[in-house]
C-alpha cells in the first residue's frame, strides 16, 4: 500500500509526464507546420516518449494499491521563433523534470518507501540521458549557426535519434 505522501507525489509527476508529452507533441507539430520534417518525427517519438513514461507511473500507482489520477492539461507554447529556441526550451523543460524526480527519490527516502524509491531509478537514469541528449543537440544548432545547408542536414539526422535510454542511440 502506498503512503499518502508517495502517492501524492506520483501523482504529481503523472501530471509533469503528461504535460511533457503534450509540449513536445505541440512542439512537434509546429516543427511539421515549418517543413522540418525530421523534427516533427523526432518530436512525435519523444512526445511518445513521454507519454509512455506517464503510463508507467499510472500503473505503477493503481498496482500498489493506490489510485492515479489523469490530470487537466494547459494548452502548450504554440510557436517558435527557431530550432535553437524550441531545443532550448526542451532542455530546460528535462532539467526542470530532472530537478522533480530528484525531489521524488528524496521524498521516498524520507518515508522509506524503498520500492518506489527502486522503481524511481528507471526515470533517473532515464533523465541523464535525455539530457545528455538535449545538450548534445543544442551543441549542434549552435555550430551550425544560420547555415541552411547545415540545418538541411540537421532535420535529415534527427530522425533518427532514439530518446529511449532501452533502445540506445
Ligand atoms: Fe523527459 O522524461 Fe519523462 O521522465
Amino acid at each position: 500500500m502506498l503512503k499518502e505522501k508517495i502517492e501524492e507525489a506520483l501523482n504529481k509527476q503523472i501530471k509533469i509526464e503528461a504535460e511533457s508529452s503534450q509540449i513536445y507533441l505541440a512542439m512537434a507539430s509546429w516543427a511539421e507546420t515549418e517543413g522540418l520534417g525530421g523534427t516533427s518525427q523526432f518530436l512525435y517519438k519523444h512526445s511518445d516518449e513521454e507519454r509512455m513514461h506517464m503510463l508507467k507511473l499510472v500503473q505503477y500507482v493503481n498496482e500498489r494499491g493506490g489510485k492515479a489520477l489523469i490530470p487537466q492539461l494547459s494548452q502548450p507554447e504554440k510557436v517558435y521563433n527557431s530550432l535553437p529556441e524550441l531545443f532550448q526550451t526542451l532542455l530546460n523543460h528535462e532539467i526542470m523534470v530532472s530537478g522533480e524526480i530528484n525531489n521524488l527519490v528524496d521524498i521516498c527516502l524520507q518515508e522509506k518507501d524503498y520500492t518506489t524509491h527502486n522503481f524511481m531509478q528507471w526515470y533517473v537514469a532515464e533523465q541523464i540521458e535525455e539530457e545528455a541528449l538535449a545538450r548534445t543537440i543544442m551543441d549542434k544548432l549552435n555550430m551550425i549557426g544560420s547555415d541552411k545547408g547545415g540545418l538541411y542536414l540537421f532535420d535529415r539526422d534527427i530522425e533518427g535519434i532514439s530518446v529511449n535510454v532501452e533502445q540506445g542511440k
